[in-house]
Formats: structure tokens, C-alpha cells, sequence
């Protein structure tokens, strides 16, 4: 009977498919919650009110329920009074969401971003695909806004997706798709039946590109786009031909942060809501009390620090053989430093030792980007910058987390994205 159970309930389900909202979910068993919990809190007090404020930080935290209200408090604050002009299109839209997750009225920002896109020029076919991610961004705050409004932009923004021939980009594609489901999920039955046609043919392909990305062990890209990328595949409208194993990639997710990968606020930021069961697309639904958020009994998880016993050798070269830029060089030092030390430490003792070596860098989201080397620097109207590598494979981490191993081979290549 119980077979029989089921078989009605998947028929049930399969039936819900055809309706607009599907959610694939998961979560975190009881017993892993103080990881999470974990990670929660480290993200919270990061908060300081002399670094740039994080909206991202702030829209997870809202989502998951706040413990550090203080935190909460002035991180809303400081966005409500940041100006518009001093934003990139990207940090506005992500501002908008912040201010709204916390129950405050975004103001002129969202005609400010309005206003902005509609004189957006879409990437050309050939341009890469992450010059859609902020851009996808500002679709999504407007979409929850004022959807109507917004269906002009997002369908440029749908059809220069479909027309963009360059590498498919996961944490950008989840972006997209959260974009364009809120545009689907909003744009009326009927009369509004191309711009539905449209919004869903560009999300099956996007959905088919980023379940192409999901690896045996259920990571999808890599570690740090996962968490948009489940996002992405637990709120679309049209599933992958492949179904997605949520609970897979929620325990590999899980191990991951046991081995301390997420330690920067930002990378908490961006998978604290799949961990809550919660999207982006919840911003606009939340509900606001006075009194939320209970303090929670602080989780005491040691997680051990690596050891930093004796000292490690790190080559590292710097390269740069972009043709157009004055200054070729390529030039390799071998330094001397604790082990368990970042990248960074690696940079510094590089630059001691020899003026060739040095560097600037500049504090984003993420934290400290190198912006320059041996005063070559990087430049968004040329889309340079410097990239790093281990033995030719590019880091998946910055220079201020990055653990090099002894006797690794670091290069920074000056390059174009
Ligand atoms: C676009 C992009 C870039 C562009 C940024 C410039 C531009 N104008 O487009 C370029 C190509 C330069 C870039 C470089 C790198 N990136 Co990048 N990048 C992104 C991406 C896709 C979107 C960022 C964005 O526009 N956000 C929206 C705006 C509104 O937010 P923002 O905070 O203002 O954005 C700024 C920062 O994100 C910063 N930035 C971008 N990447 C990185 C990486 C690090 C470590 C830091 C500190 C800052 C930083 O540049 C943005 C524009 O100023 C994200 C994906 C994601 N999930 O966030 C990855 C991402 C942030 N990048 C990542 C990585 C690893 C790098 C590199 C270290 C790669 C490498 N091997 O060299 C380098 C940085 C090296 C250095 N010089 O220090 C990882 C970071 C993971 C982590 N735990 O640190 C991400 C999450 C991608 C991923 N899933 O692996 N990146
Ligand atoms: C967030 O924005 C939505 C859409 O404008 C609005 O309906 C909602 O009331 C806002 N939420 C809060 C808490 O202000
Ligand atoms: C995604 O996959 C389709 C094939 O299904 C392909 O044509 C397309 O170029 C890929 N990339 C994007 C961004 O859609
Ligand atoms: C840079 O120098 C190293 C040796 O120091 C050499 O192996 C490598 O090919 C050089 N790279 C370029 C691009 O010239
Ligand atoms: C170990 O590394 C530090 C830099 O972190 C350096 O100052 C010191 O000289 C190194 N010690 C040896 C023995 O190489
Ligand atoms: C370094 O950058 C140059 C210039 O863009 C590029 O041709 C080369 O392939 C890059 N090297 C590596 C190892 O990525």
C-alpha cells in the first residue's frame, strides 16, 4: 500500500511541476545546526562600522533570523545612508534587497537603479558572461519592486543571455535565473504569455547549463558559487532533465565548512540562505516583528587552527605578457614563511626582499583584492586584471585566504576576463 502511496504523491507532485512554484528542498539535519550556527555568527561580527557595509551580509541575516541585533541595527542604518552615486549598479540593487529584508524603504534607490538600467547596454554576444551578474542583480531588486515596469529591461536582459555565445558561468547563471523567475512567477497568465515564453526558454536553458555543473560529490561549480546555484535550482519554474539531489549537495556543503572554507562573511553571505531554506526571492515576503531574533547559546565547535610549526618555501612569479601594456616582465622569487601563513604573507615577504614585488590592493565585499603589481594595474574599462594561479590552475580563494602548501608554485598573471 505504501508503494501505491507514494506513487500517487510523486503523480501529485508531478502535477504541481506544471504550476509556477516548485521548490526543491532540503535541510540541515539537527545535529549538524551548530555549524551552521556557527558560520552564522562569525558572519554577524564582522560587522564593524568602519568597513565598507556588506548588503549581502545583511540580506542573509534577515533571512536566517538575526542573533546579533546590534549588528542588524547598524549595518541597516549605514546602508540607508550610503549614496547612490558612490555605488556601482550591483551594490545598489543589493542595498535595495538589504533595506527591504529589513523592513525599511529603500527611497530614491530603487528610481536611482531604475533610471540606471534603462539606459543599460546589454553585453554583446562575445562579451563574458559575468558582465551579466550585476546587471542580474538590478532585475531582481526591480523585478520585486515593480515587476511591470521592469519587463522591458529584463527582456533585453533575457535576450542578449539567449544570444551570449561565451562560457556558461554558474554563480552568474544562478543570478539570471533568480532574476527572471521572479519576472516569470509575476508576469500574468495570458496577456503576458511571450514574455513568459521567453523568460521560461531562457531559464531552461540556463537551468540545463548549471545542472551540467553539478559534480559527483554535488558541489555545483565549485564550493563558492553553490550557494546561489542551489538558490537558483530550488525556486525556477522548469527543472533540469537531470534531477537535482539537494540533500547531496547539502552534506558536501556541510563538510566543507567543517574544513573551514567558509570563513569570509561574503562566502557565508552567499550560502547562509540555501542553508535556511530560504532564496533571495523571499526578501519581499518578509515579515517584521520587534522583538526577533533569540540570542542563541554561543556553539562552541572548536575548529582547529592549523598548526604553523616550522616555516614552508613558496615560489612565486609575477608575469606579465599582456601585449599593449608597457612594462613586460616576468620574475621569480622563492620566499620563506610560516607555514600555515595566506598568500598574502607570501606577497609581503616578496615585496620586502625586492622592490619588483610590489603590490596594492583595495578592500571589496570579498576583502583585500591585489589591484596592482610592480605598478601595473588592473583596469575594468580594459578588463584587466591580476589573476592567480597554483602550478596553472587559477585559486578559487583571494590572496588573504589562500594557504599555500610547501613548495608550491604561485604565479599572479596580468590578464583580460
Ligand atoms: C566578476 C567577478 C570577478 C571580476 C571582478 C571585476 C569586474 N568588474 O567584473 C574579476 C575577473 C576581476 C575577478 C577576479 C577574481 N575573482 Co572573482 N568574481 C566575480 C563574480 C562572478 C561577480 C562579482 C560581482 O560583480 N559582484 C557584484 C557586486 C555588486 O559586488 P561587489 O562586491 O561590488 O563586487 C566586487 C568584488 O566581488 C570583487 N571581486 C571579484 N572577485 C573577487 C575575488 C576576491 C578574492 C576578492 C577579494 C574580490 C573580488 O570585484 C567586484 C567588482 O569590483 C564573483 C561571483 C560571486 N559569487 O560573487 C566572483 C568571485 C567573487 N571571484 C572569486 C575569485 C576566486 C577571484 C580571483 C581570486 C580568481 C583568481 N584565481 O585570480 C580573482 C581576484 C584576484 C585578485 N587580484 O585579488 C571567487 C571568490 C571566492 C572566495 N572564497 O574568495 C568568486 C565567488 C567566484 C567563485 N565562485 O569562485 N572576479
Ligand atoms: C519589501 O518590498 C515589497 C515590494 O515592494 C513590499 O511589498 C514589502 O512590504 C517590503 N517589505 C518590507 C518589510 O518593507
Ligand atoms: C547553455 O546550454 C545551451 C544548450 O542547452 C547552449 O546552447 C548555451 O550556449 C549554453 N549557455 C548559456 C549561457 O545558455
Ligand atoms: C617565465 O619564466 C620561466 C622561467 O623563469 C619560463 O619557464 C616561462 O616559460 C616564462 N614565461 C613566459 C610567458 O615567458
Ligand atoms: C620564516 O619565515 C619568516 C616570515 O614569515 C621569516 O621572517 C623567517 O626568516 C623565516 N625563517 C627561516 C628560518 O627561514
Ligand atoms: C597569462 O596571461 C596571458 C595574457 O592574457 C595569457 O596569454 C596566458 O595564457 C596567461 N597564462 C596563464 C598560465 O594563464
Amino acid at each position: 500500500m505504501a508503494w501505491l502511496a507514494l506513487l500517487l504523491l510523486s503523480q501529485l507532485w508531478a502535477l504541481a511541476g506544471t504550476s509556477a512554484r516548485v521548490r526543491s528542498s532540503c535541510s540541515v539535519p539537527s545535529g549538524e545546526q551548530p555549524w551552521v550556527d556557527n558560520i552564522q555568527v562569525l558572519m554577524e561580527d564582522s560587522v564593524m562600522p568602519s568597513t565598507l557595509p556588506n548588503p549581502s551580509v545583511l540580506i542573509a541575516m534577515n533571512l536566517a533570523g538575526p542573533y546579533n541585533l546590534e549588528a542588524q541595527e547598524d549595518l541597516t542604518n549605514e546602508l540607508e545612508s550610503s549614496d547612490t552615486a558612490d555605488l556601482t549598479t550591483g551594490q545598489v540593487a543589493l542595498t535595495i534587497m538589504a533595506l527591504n529584508s529589513s523592513c525599511r524603504n529603500p527611497g530614491s534607490k530603487v528610481s536611482d537603479l531604475q533610471r540606471e538600467m534603462e539606459s543599460w547596454s546589454p553585453p554583446a554576444p562575445r562579451e563574458e558572461a559575468t558582465a551579466f551578474y550585476s546587471p542580474g542583480l538590478a532585475i531582481l531588486a526591480l523585478c520585486q519592486k515593480n515587476s511591470e515596469a521592469t519587463l522591458p529591461i529584463a527582456t533585453i536582459f533575457a535576450k542578449a543571455l539567449l544570444a551570449n555565445t561565451s562560457p556558461f558561468h554558474v554563480g552568474t547563471g544562478a543570478v539570471a535565473t533568480l532574476a527572471l523567475t521572479c519576472m516569470y512567477n509575476k508576469t500574468p497568465v495570458g496577456s503576458g504569455d511571450s514574455y513568459r515564453n521567453l523568460f521560461s526558454q531562457v531559464l531552461k536553458r540556463i537551468v540545463e547549463n548549471i545542472s551540467m555543473r553539478i559534480k559527483d560529490n554535488g558541489i555545483i561549480g565549485n564550493i563558492y558559487s553553490t550557494g546561489l546555484a542551489m538558490q537558483a535550482l530550488s525556486v525556477t519554474p522548469v527543472q533540469p532533465a537531470k534531477k537535482w539531489d539537494c540533500e547531496q549537495t547539502m552534506t558536501i556543503v556541510l563538510d566543507e565548512i567543517k574544513q573551514r572554507k567558509f570563513q569570509n562573511p561574503m562566502s557565508i553571505a552567499q550560502i547562509l540562505p540555501s542553508l535556511k531554506g530560504k532564496t533571495y526571492l523571499d526578501v519581499p515576503h518578509m515579515t517584521c516583528r520587534g522583538d526577533q531574533g533569540v540570542a542563541p547559546t554561543v556553539p562552541t565547535y572548536p575548529i582547529p587552527v592549523p598548526t604553523s610549526a616550522s616555516n614552508i618555501t613558496v615560489v612565486y612569479t609575477i608575469n606579465n605578457q599582456l601585449r599593449g601594456v608597457d612594462l613586460l616582465f616576468n620574475v621569480t622569487t622563492e620566499v620563506s614563511v610560516n607555514g600555515g601563513s595566506v598568500l598574502l604573507v607570501v606577497l609581503e615577504e616578496a615585496q620586502r626582499k625586492s622592490p619588483v614585488f610590489k603590490f596594492e590592493t583595495r578592500m571589496t565585499s570579498w576583502g583585500l583584492m591585489v589591484s596592482s603589481i610592480n605598478n601595473i594595474y588592473e583596469n575594468a574599462n580594459h578588463k584587466t586584471y591580476w589573476q592567480f594561479l597554483s602550478d596553472g590552475t587559477p585559486l578559487s580563494e583571494g590572496v588573504a585566504e589562500y594557504v599555500p602548501f610547501n613548495h608550491e608554485h604561485i604565479t599572479a598573471n596580468f590578464t583580460q576576463y
